[in-house]
């Protein structure tokens, strides 16, 4: 509860800072976006992980205003990035299940692009297969809404149900990211392989591109390269970090 506390005073505090992570095309090595991924600057704990304050966060009602903040600063990164000289790096952020299910998220979230006045096309918004399912006709209008401003969608986390792939096909989500869970199975488990495999075919044929995570090794590189992945993301790359060691990341590798 204390931690709660806390965290109604980050905010504004400015205690909270985002951390970005590449994200690599396996055919041209250059880095296409990068993952927003938010760490909490706690004054006596240091630095606190996602995993320990986000679902505090969530329980709160906290992760919605944090959330918008979230999509702010991705409008802010993305004018950085151009002003640096990336200008078709894709800034993707984590919506959470609540953030999701605000009732005032498509209005909230028209309004941060409106007033940052960014190229909308190269904002990517990544949600969970169970965020999208809970309430299908939601999901679907606000999609669809979402997306005639130019917002693209990923499916994250993705992997422990492929069929359901199917059920997602009417919703505008053009890119699925593999469960760092597979990537991190391959050569412990055939099954890992197989699933891998299945969900990228599946995913092509669907018009979607796939990002595989957790990606550590030359081997699972190969592997996902061999089998027509679009991009990867984990620590055989980079780990996440803050915006100015990605500035310099980008002007090293692109
Ligand atoms: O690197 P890592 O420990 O940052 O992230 C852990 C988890 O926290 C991931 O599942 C990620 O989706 C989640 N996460 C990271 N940043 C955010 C954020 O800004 N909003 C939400 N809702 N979740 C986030
Ligand atoms: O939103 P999502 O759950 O996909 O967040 C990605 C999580 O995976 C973050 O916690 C991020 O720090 C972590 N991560 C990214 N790359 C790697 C990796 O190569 N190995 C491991 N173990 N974790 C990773
Ligand atoms: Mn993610
Ligand atoms: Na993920």
């Amino acid at each position: 509860l204390q931690l709660e506390a806390d965290l109604r005073n980050a905010l504004r505090a400015g205690e909270l800072e985002l951390y970005y992570q590449p994200r690599v095309d396996l055919i041209t090595g250059e880095v296409r976006g990068v993952e927003s991924l938010i760490r909490w600057n706690h004054p006596t704990r240091g630095l606190v992980m996602p995993d320990d304050f986000i679902p505090a966060a969530e329980r709160s009602g906290l992760i919605v205003p944090i959330g918008y903040w979230v999509i702010e600063q991705a409008c802010e990164r993305l004018r950085q990035a151009a002003d640096a000289g990336f200008p078709g790096l894709v800034v993707a952020v984590n919506l959470s299940f609540r953030q999701f299910h605000d009732r005032k998220m498509t209005e909230t979230i028209f309004r941060i692009i409106f007033n940052a006045n960014v190229d909308t096309s190269l904002l990517e918004l990544e949600l969970t297969e169970s965020a999208m399912m809970h309430d299908p006709d939601y999901a679907q209008r606000c999609l669809r809404e979402l997306s005639q401003l130019g917002i693209s969608f990923a499916l994250d986390d993705f992997g422990t149900g492929y069929s359901s792939l199917t059920n997602l096909q009417h919703l505008p989500i053009s890119l699925v990211k593999i469960d760092k869970s597979f990537v991190q199975a391959l050569g412990e488990s055939g099954d890992s392989e197989h699933i891998i495999r299945a969900i990228i075919s599946l995913a092509h044929s669907l018009q979607m591109s796939v990002v595989a995570e957790g990606v550590e090794t030359e081997g699972q590189l190969d592997f996902l390269r061999d089998q027509h992945c679009d991009e990867v993301q984990g620590y055989y790359y980079a780990r996440p970090m803050p915006w100015d060691d990605l500035v310099t990341f980008l002007h090293d590798r692109n």
